[in-house]
């Protein structure tokens, strides 16, 4: 297991200052935010080439909605998911994450010929599928990440995730785990990574009240324990606030906090 830090919670002005503060601190890898990131790729292809520090993933990032009633928001979502797809790829990145929906259903419910989730769950499936293919052909992941109920009513816990990879059948489309989802989500987060295991590719850290692990009540000893079982070696990137008024000495901390975990 190797930790990374999102790009925007790095200390320094140029990128290449975060990625030598973020190998001080004891990260392996750093999450870029997808929106313009193609206009980025040569820089931190150079940049990263002789770094300790790798480009570990594309957190969203993309135009639109691909699950809205609008077919012009769904088409620009999913040229933009291609086009981010080839650039995790291009950069040797675990993967793109994406949620498919943020808040409530934008389509409409036609029950009782299909409500509005099993619409939203078919069109994502089939939208899976293509992004899958070019994801596959670009060497890299599309990763689906569940979310809390207060955030989105589709895809919540790791199982919902899970039975849209299988239904689409493709090794390049996986799931994401987030602490800060999965503490509001799932009964018990331990039990979720195992039996979300042989999906689960990327994963996400903040503690309980989405600030940095150790300041929360999140158990990450277990869900590490969890993690390890299932044979988890990928990235596992700090999404969280941080209170410290030394950002730099709160990433260290962190970092030292969570090895402590394992
Ligand atoms: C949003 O709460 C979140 O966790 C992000 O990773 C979504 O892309
Ligand atoms: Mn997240």
């Amino acid at each position: 297991m190797k930790f990374a830090c999102q790009e925007g919670l790095a200390v320094g002005k140029s990128l290449e200052e975060k990625l030598d503060g973020l190998a001080e601190a004891g990260y392996e890898g750093i999450e870029f935010w997808g929106s313009n990131l193609g206009e980025r790729a040569s820089e931190i292809k150079r940049l990263t080439a002789n770094h300790s520090v790798k480009p570990s993933s594309i957190c969203a990032g993309f135009r639109g909605c691909p699950v809205d009633a609008d077919k012009h928001e769904r088409e620009i979502a999913s040229e933009d998911m291609h086009t981010l797809l080839k650039v995790a790829g291009d950069l040797g990145m675990t993967g793109l994450i994406m949620v498919p929906i943020f808040g409530g259903p934008r389509i409409p419910d036609l029950s009782p010929l299909a409500n509005a989730i099993d619409l939203e769950k078919d069109l994502f499936t089939k939208l899976c599928e293509e992004w899958g293919q070019t994801a596959a052909k670009a060497g890299t992941c599309l990763l689906i990440e569940p979310l809390n109920r207060y955030e989105t009513h589709l895809i919540r816990t790791l199982q919902d995730g899970v039975d849209i990879c299988e239904r689409v059948g493709n090794p390049h489309v996986k799931i994401m785990a987030d602490f800060f989802h999965m503490s509001i989500e799932e009964q018990n987060i331990s039990a979720a990574i195992r039996s979300a295991g042989r999906h689960i590719v990327h994963v996400h850290l903040a503690d309980s009240n989405r600030q940095m692990p150790g300041l929360g009540h999140t158990d990450f000893k277990a869900g590490f324990a969890a993690l390890k079982e299932i044979g988890y070696t990928g990235y596992m990137a700090l999404e969280c606030g941080n209170p410290d008024p030394n950002k730099q000495n709160g990433l260290a901390r962190s970092a030292s906090y969570l090895k402590m975990q394992m």
